[in-house]
Order: structure tokens, then C-alpha cells, then sequence
């Protein structure tokens, strides 16, 4: 007896003791401390019933065993007696109905397949809680719902919550390499084990599909977009097909990149001219293989004709003859196509800003029903600050989807906390103006103010190999927001902030305040000592590590000096009517209001105007002043942020507050040399003082210019 107790102790000790690495995620599961709490939840668990069986009913039970677990320490019981020993049901409406007749009390008909409702049913003298779906999959969104609810303390049996997603497709776009590098990945290698599947089946594969499912992200594209035609081979269709499997249960429906040149590098073929009937045949062969390996295969995403991708431009082709010829393969299986409109060649002397409209205004109304165009927020390229693609709102009769970059390749990669979704936030809330006078970037996305139907929000991957995910511990927040921002485009970044800080570290007042406060104000803080007033694309050469806004040589648009045009006169990119002209892309009541230096937010100011220097700010001071004011401003909060987090040493374990702790420091770092080295290069141009009460920039020009990274991760193979 005495033996067993001390064993016992040693097994309490040594779960307790177990390191937190950040694995876990936000579904961590946390103890719950209140006793009625409890006591409460624990009533639910001890009777749980299930109405109908399949593969999703599995995954709910698994996930509710390790929920109860670890936040009561006991299995939950569940139960074949539906009356007497039951507290919580779970079952779809029909299913529901049924038995039970309760077809009046659901108001979840009208919620689409994925659409769930929870609260209590008096039931022949008894209350019991239920958790209803339309389908089984809104079942599992609802108990995922649920058990956020406990986690974050907000759990009460006596109100009732109906929920639905608003995009139709919440996507993480993978930008993994078949031979596991990623692209613009900084949290280790690919998680896709091409190697060893489809023998070996990674554990990882199902927590990564638990993750997903908790936030309702229902497609992911494993692959890169700068895609390799052998993902299109029968071996890795078979590989492919063992994920698709295991993530079905979960509501995941998989995509693959296709390389518009697969015809000749696998097929055989001599072109890849989307007309050309021997291409069309290949694309149709390739799609019914898919479909016999993928019954539920989701459909192509392409990057053609960017960057030195192929596409239908190489053989007189547009964008729509190209994406329609794959529509058309993919229609009779239900598939779709995510068609980029990531567009822009050096060749064309045009600023970049306008080349996606360009080619894709003309072809609105072109593009089959079952053809998404997936835009980037901003029409450069996942800038710390973009103002919102001028597609949005362009075009009347395109599907139009969304692409955010979860994975921070220009917001300090995996050295820095930069919680991203206020700037989602930024960009799904801008007036577009048209179609209608009150239209916004979210309307068009989840179709609302655009009338689309086949909504698409994107994601690209910040996921790695690490055991915490994501390189930095917050990049989990960065998957966690893009999920939730994608489920409900008007949710506001301050609440799923909350969410995921409550769920990741418990309950704790302190921690919640100053975490909270510290994300939301990082990204800011990123604009600041990065990209202050609208400044852009001014990041290392090629591993887009740091500053180096001396960038030259080479493409053209691939510089710092094409987008800052800093000279002794002043700086900004002009891109009113003066200039490029890419400020007319957007509806007269932006263009007209930000064409006007003093009208424009002065966040945005360098994007669309060249000033000098002495121009004069709302705040009363020169252009010059205030750039060095937001540099350092910048530095400042992120010193404020470090001291902050350090300030919860002791309330939060040591492994997770060390690792936050440690990339603070190389935050604070990262930021004065950022701050250090544009200072000083722009003050070649401005030739002006630094404003005094600023901390002067340290350093030698020359030396922040020599400085190497060859060896930076996520950086781009080239082909
Ligand atoms: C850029 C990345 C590059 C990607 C490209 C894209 O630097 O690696 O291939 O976006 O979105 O930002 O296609």
C-alpha cells in the first residue's frame, strides 16, 4: 500500500514536472481549480451520449477522454442509456429529432452543414446539455466550442450559443517542399513525412487535424505554390491519400499545388498550352487518378506566371483560359481551383502595386464558378503595413478569396512575437466602397456585400517540426487568430487574444492582462522599427531577414530603392495621379481623399506619395522628425514588451516564460539594429540631425550593410 502510494506520488510528480515545450498547443487542457466548477463539468462527463456513430463520433469521444483527463484527472463515462444515466447528448438534428422529436427547438436548419447549436433540453422532467450539429462535423465544431468555453471560464449551462463559419473554405496554404524544406518556414522542416509515407504515420498528423478542426479550418493545400510536378505521381498521390484519411474525420478536405507545366515535366508532352486538346486530356487523366486515391479531393491551387512560374501566358494564354481549362477537369468531381493573383513580371514597366489588376479586371466575369482568385491583402507582398489590395471591390463577377501570410516572413519571422491579427483586423475592415457605398473587405470575402458563394480565406502555414509548432511560441497565436479570423471575419483581434491566452496559460489575471497587452500592441511596435508611415519592401535580399534598405542591382522590383526612392529631396513611392497611378485602382472615395498628402492616414503616407523631408506632419513636425520618432518609438515598446513578459517571471512556467523571455532579448536587438541601420542610411539622403529627443542611432552604415545571413532559414531553393 504504502509502495503504491509512492509510486503514485512519483507519477503525480514527474506529469507535473513535465517540461512545457508548447506542443500541446491551446489544447492544453488545463486543470480546472474551482471545486463547483468541477464538480459541474464533471456531472456532464459522467454521461455522455452519443446519438448516431461514424469516424467523426470517434474523434469527439478521443477528444473529450483527454479533455476530461487533464481537466478533471478521470476518464469521462459514455453511456448507451440515453435517459436516466445521461447529462450531455451529442448527436446531429436529425438524428435528434427522431428520437426525441425535438425538431422544434433547434433553430440550426438554416446554419449549413457546419453550424452547430449547444445549451440545455428539458426533456421529460430532466434538463439535459446537448451539442447539436446539422452534420456530424458541426457536432465536433460545437463540442471544440464547448470545451473552449470551459477553458476560458466562460462555460454557462443556462445560455444556449449558435454558431456557423461565414467563408465557406478555411485553408492553410503549406509552402512545404517535397523534400521537407519550406518556404519562408522558420519553425524546422515540414511536417509531411514524404519519405516515409504512406508506411509511417506521424502522431503529429492527428494533433496537427485536432488543431485545425478546434478553430474550424476545414482545407489545407500541403503544398508549395511554387509547386514540383511529382506531387502529381501516383506515389505521391498514395502518400497524399493517407493524409486526406486522416483528416477527413476532422472535416479537412486536402489540395494539392499543380505546376501548370506538369503536362511536359511528368506527362510527356511538348506544351502545356491550356487549349491544346492533348493537355486537356492529361489534366482530365491526372484528375480522375486524384479522385480514385481522394474521393473528397478538394481541387488545384496555382501560382502561374509569377515570379518565374509557368503558366498560360507562355503560349498566348490568359489567366482565365488557363484556370477554366482546370475548372473544367475538376467540375464533374466537385473540385475547385484556387487560381493566385500573385501576378507581376519585371518585364512589364508598370509599378508592381498594378499589375494584378491589370490582369484580372478584364477578365471579370471570365472565370468559371467553381474557380476562386485568391488575393494577397495587399497588392506588394505581406508588408508589416499594407493598405488593402485594390482587387477588392475591382471586380463584380470573380470569386474573390483571401490571402493572409500566418508565417512571418517580413514580421520578424521566428524571432519575434508580432501577434498578427490586429493587422487582419486592419485589412478585412477597410471600406472598399464598392460594390456597394458600406462595402468592406470581409463582406466581399465571406460574401455578403460581393453575393459570392464559394467564400475562400487562406492562410500561409507558419508550422514546422519544432515540438512547439511554430518556431516562436505566439506564432501559435498567429494560427490560432488566422483560424478564428477565418470562422468569423468580424471577430475582434482583442478577443481571440483573450481566448488564446486563456487557453494557452490558464486563467491568471496578471498574465492575461499584461499578455494581452503586449501582442496586441507588438504588431505596431513591428510597423515602427521595420516600416513606419507606410515605408515597404526595404528587408534583406533574398532571406528577407532585417533591414537593408541599400538593396539595388538586379530586378528591379526585387530592390529597396524601386519602392522607398529615397533622394536628397525626400522620399515615398508617388503612386497618385502625378506618379504611377496605382492609387486610381481604388474607388474615387479613397483615391480622391488620399491623393491629398494631408488627408491620407499618415500610415499609409510613404506608400502612395514622395515628400520632402521638411514636409510637414499632423503633429506638427517635419517628415524626417517623424521617422525617426517611429523608428524609435518602435525600439521603445519593444523594450516595454521584454520588461512586461519578464515581469511574469514565476507565474508562468519557467520552460515557456524562458523561451519567450530569451526571443524578447533578440526582439530588442532586432529592433535597434532595424531602428540603427535605416537611420543611418536615410540620414545619407536627408543629410538632416536626428530629432534630439530620440536615442541616437549606434553603429557604422557600413557595417549593418556588410552584414551576411547566408545560412537564413525558409529561404527560397532556386529552380
Ligand atoms: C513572397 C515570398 C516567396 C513566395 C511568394 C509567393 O518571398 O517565397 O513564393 O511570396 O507568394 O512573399 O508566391
Amino acid at each position: 500500500m504504502k509502495n503504491l502510494f509512492l509510486v503514485l506520488l512519483i507519477c503525480l510528480f514527474s506529469l507535473n514536472a513535465f517540461p512545457k515545450d508548447g506542443y500541446e498547443l491551446w489544447l492544453d487542457y488545463s486543470s480546472i481549480e474551482s471545486s463547483s466548477k468541477r464538480a459541474e463539468i464533471t456531472s456532464l462527463f459522467s454521461g455522455i451520449y452519443f446519438f448516431g456513430q461514424g469516424p467523426t463520433q470517434q474523434v469527439i469521444q478521443q477528444e473529450l477522454r483527454l479533455a476530461s483527463q487533464k481537466m478533471m484527472g478521470r476518464d469521462p463515462v459514455f453511456t448507451q442509456e440515453r435517459l436516466n444515466q445521461t447529462q450531455l447528448w451529442l448527436g446531429t438534428r436529425e438524428e435528434l429529432a427522431q428520437v426525441l422529436g425535438l425538431e422544434t427547438q433547434m433553430q440550426i436548419r438554416n446554419l449549413g452543414p457546419e453550424g452547430f447549436w449547444r445549451g440545455s433540453i428539458d426533456f421529460q422532467g430532466k434538463t439535459y446539455y446537448a451539442i447539436i450539429g446539422n452534420q456530424p462535423i458541426g457536432v465536433l465544431y460545437g463540442v471544440f466550442d464547448w470545451l473552449k468555453s470551459i477553458q476560458t471560464d466562460t462555460f454557462d449551462p443556462k445560455s444556449e450559443k449558435t454558431d456557423a463559419p461565414k467563408v465557406k473554405l478555411r485553408m492553410l496554404n503549406h509552402w512545404d517542399n517535397l523534400d521537407r524544406t519550406v518556404e519562408r518556414g522558420y519553425a524546422g522542416f515540414s511536417i509531411w513525412d514524404w519519405h516515409r509515407l504512406p508506411g509511417f504515420i506521424d502522431p503529429r498528423y492527428i494533433d496537427y487535424a485536432r488543431a485545425n478542426a478546434s478553430l474550424g479550418i476545414n482545407a489545407v493545400s500541403l503544398t508549395n505554390v511554387n509547386a514540383n510536378a511529382f506531387i502529381l505521381t501516383p506515389d505521391f498521390m498514395k502518400k497524399a491519400k493517407v493524409l486526406a484519411d486522416l483528416f477527413r474525420p476532422y472535416g479537412i478536405k486536402v489540395f494539392l499545388t499543380a505546376r501548370f507545366s506538369a503536362p511536359i515535366e511528368i506527362g510527356g508532352l511538348k506544351t502545356a498550352d491550356p487549349l491544346d486538346p492533348e493537355v486537356v486530356a492529361f489534366w482530365k487523366k491526372k484528375t480522375e487518378e486524384m479522385y480514385s486515391f481522394i474521393p473528397d479531393f478538394g481541387g488545384f491551387l496555382v501560382k502561374a506566371n509569377s515570379e518565374g512560374q509557368p503558366g498560360p501566358h507562355e503560349y498566348g494564354r490568359n489567366h482565365a483560359e488557363g484556370a477554366n481549362m482546370l475548372a473544367d477537369v475538376l467540375a464533374p468531381h466537385g473540385g475547385i481551383v484556387i487560381w493566385r493573383a500573385f501576378v507581376y513580371s519585371h518585364e512589364i514597366d508598370e509599378d508592381r502595386h498594378k499589375q494584378a489588376n491589370f490582369e484580372f479586371e478584364p477578365l471579370d466575369g471570365k472565370f468559371r464558378d467553381n474557380v476562386i482568385i485568391q488575393v494577397k491583402n495587399g497588392a506588394i507582398d505581406f508588408m508589416p503595413r499594407e493598405p488593402f489590395h485594390p482587387l477588392f471591390g475591382a471586380v463584380k463577377n470573380t470569386n474573390l478569396g483571401m490571402e493572409f501570410q500566418i508565417t512571418q516572413e517580413y514580421l520578424g519571422q521566428a524571432t519575434q512575437l508580432v501577434y498578427l491579427a490586429p493587422m487582419w483586423e486592419e485589412v478585412l475592415r477597410s471600406k472598399t466602397y464598392r460594390p456597394s457605398p458600406t462595402s468592406t473587405v470581409a463582406g466581399i470575402i465571406d460574401g455578403s456585400d460581393s453575393g459570392q458563394k464559394l467564400t475562400l480565406m487562406a492562410g500561409v502555414s507558419n508550422i514546422g517540426t519544432d515540438r512547439n509548432w511554430t518556431g516562436h511560441l505566439f506564432g501559435q497565436a498567429n494560427w490560432f487568430a488566422f483560424g478564428r479570423q477565418a470562422w468569423d471575419p468580424n471577430l475582434s483581434s482583442e478577443e481571440i487574444a483573450e481566448e488564446w491566452i486563456k487557453m494557452t496559460f490558464g486563467q491568471n489575471k496578471d498574465i492575461l492582462a499584461k499578455t494581452k497587452e503586449i501582442m496586441l500592441e507588438s504588431r505596431e511596435a513591428a510597423v515602427n522599427y521595420m516600416n513606419p508611415l507606410g515605408l515597404h519592401h526595404i528587408m534583406g535580399r533574398s532571406h528577407h531577414y532585417g533591414p537593408a534598405p541599400w538593396v539595388e542591382g538586379g530586378r528591379a522590383d526585387w530592390t529597396s530603392l524601386y519602392y522607398h526612392r529615397a533622394d536628397s529631396e525626400g522620399i515615398g513611392f508617388d503612386r497618385t495621379a502625378t506618379g504611377s497611378g496605382a492609387l486610381n485602382q481604388y474607388a474615387p472615395e479613397i483615391a480622391n481623399s488620399w491623393s491629398d498628402p494631408t488627408q491620407i492616414p499618415e500610415k499609409y503616407l510613404l506608400w502612395f506619395h514622395h515628400l520632402p523631408w521638411d514636409f510637414e506632419l499632423k503633429s506638427g513636425r517635419s517628415l524626417w522628425e517623424e521617422i525617426g520618432l517611429h523608428y524609435d518609438q518602435g525600439v521603445k515598446t519593444a523594450r516595454s514588451m521584454k520588461s512586461e513578459w519578464d515581469s511574469l517571471q514565476g507565474q508562468i512556467d519557467p520552460e515557456r516564460f524562458s523561451h519567450v523571455s530569451q526571443l524578447l532579448a533578440v526582439q530588442v536587438q532586432e529592433a535597434e539594429w532595424w531602428r540603427n541601420a535605416c537611420l543611418l542610411y536615410f540620414q545619407t539622403f536627408a543629410q538632416r540631425p536626428f530629432p534630439e529627443e530620440i536615442e541616437q542611432p549606434q553603429g557604422d552604415l557600413e557595417y549593418y550593410k556588410n552584414l551576411d545571413f547566408p545560412f537564413a532559414p525558409g529561404i527560397r531553393p532556386r529552380w
